[in-house]
């Protein structure tokens, strides 16, 4: 029996739960040697947002806005060749950091276990942590490069009395020691949280940087080696291109430039990622599109060596 069925609530071009556990019993706990896999994890929680709340709908709002696009890519001249796996939502603990943060750090890291890389739909930034924390078990952080593109450095030490907030989540994966933080399209900051990363010399190209020359930021980072976690905060963007975010800040970069961004980046070793701060309230949410596209486009465009820029 054939039904002409799909599910709208799942990502677009994705393969279910079932299919998940048909691949890992048929692979019988052996690893994957050849072709990426990636799992779709959505983590719907946004406990310290400060200001536009809604991030916690941001996993259903991709996956919705998904649907809007081809499997074929023009920009690249290239179609999704990778198995990506729609796992649905990690449970939260709203309200909770501790508790959503154990079980997304439990359920990437069985993911890693079989070598499937994690791409997780937020909620707020501050999931990325768990992340990166996950990752510390299975890479050699000394040689982690993470790439966070956000309109805000996020490196307070803390935020309205929190450690664990959307606005110090790099000083606490800081604090874990990758080999370089790389901040793109940042536009704001505290006084205290430039001079940080000015001591630290963490890198940043502020978006007004990146506006004037794209070129040269492509090629900082063509040159990265080694693993990546890129961390997307959609604020990166100019609010005219994404709206719904939990701090809209004018004077972003366009989803041109992303594109070429993504365009490098998808050729690195990129080991997880996320896509954060969606706080959607509408199908059809052009915040959730510009989304849904870095996803696929990185989803198409990894793995093609022929890429130029
Ligand atoms: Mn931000």
């Amino acid at each position: 029996m054939l039904f002409y069925t799909h599910n709208p609530s799942q990502f677009a071009f994705s393969k279910d739960e079932n299919d998940f556990n048909n691949y890992i019993s048929s692979k019988n706990g052996k690893k994957p040697t050849k072709k990426s896999l990636f799992a779709l994890l959505g983590v719907p929680f946004d406990s310290t947002t400060t200001y536009r709340p809604g991030a916690r709908f941001g996993p259903s709002a991709v996956r919705e806005a998904s649907h809007n696009f081809e499997n074929y890519n023009l920009s690249c001249d290239c179609s999704i060749d990778s198995t990506i796996f729609d796992l649905g939502n990690v449970q939260v603990s709203h309200g909770n950091f501790k508790k959503t943060c154990s079980n997304l750090l439990e359920t990437v890291s069985d993911l890693l276990e079989y070598d499937i890389k994690p791409i997780v739909i937020g909620g707020e930034h501050t999931i990325s942590y768990a992340l990166v924390k996950a990752l510390n078990a299975y890479k050699n952080l000394n040689e982690l490069t993470i790439v966070h593109l956000d309109a805000h450095m996020d490196i307070a030490d803390s935020y309205m009395g929190e450690k664990y907030s959307h606005a110090t989540v790099m000083r606490r994966i800081f604090e874990l020691n990758p080999a370089r933080i790389i901040q793109v399209g940042v536009r704001s900051a505290s006084y205290e949280e430039k001079e940080f990363v000015q001591e630290m010399q963490i890198e940043y190209y502020t978006s007004a940087e990146i506006n004037e020359n794209l070129n040269s930021l492509l090629k900082i980072l063509d040159l990265i080696n080694g693993p990546v976690y890129l961390s997307i905060d959609m604020d990166v963007f100019d609010p005219c291109e994404a709206p719904s975010v939990g701090n809209p800040t004018p004077g972003g970069i366009n989803s041109q430039q992303l594109e070429e961004i993504i365009r490098i980046l998808a050729l690195k070793q990129v080991v997880a990622m996320d896509i954060v701060e969606v706080a959607a309230d509408k199908i059809g949410d052009l915040t959730s599109i510009n989304a849904a596209k870095i996803i696929l486009d990185f989803i198409s465009m990894q793995g093609k060596s022929s890429l130029q820029y």
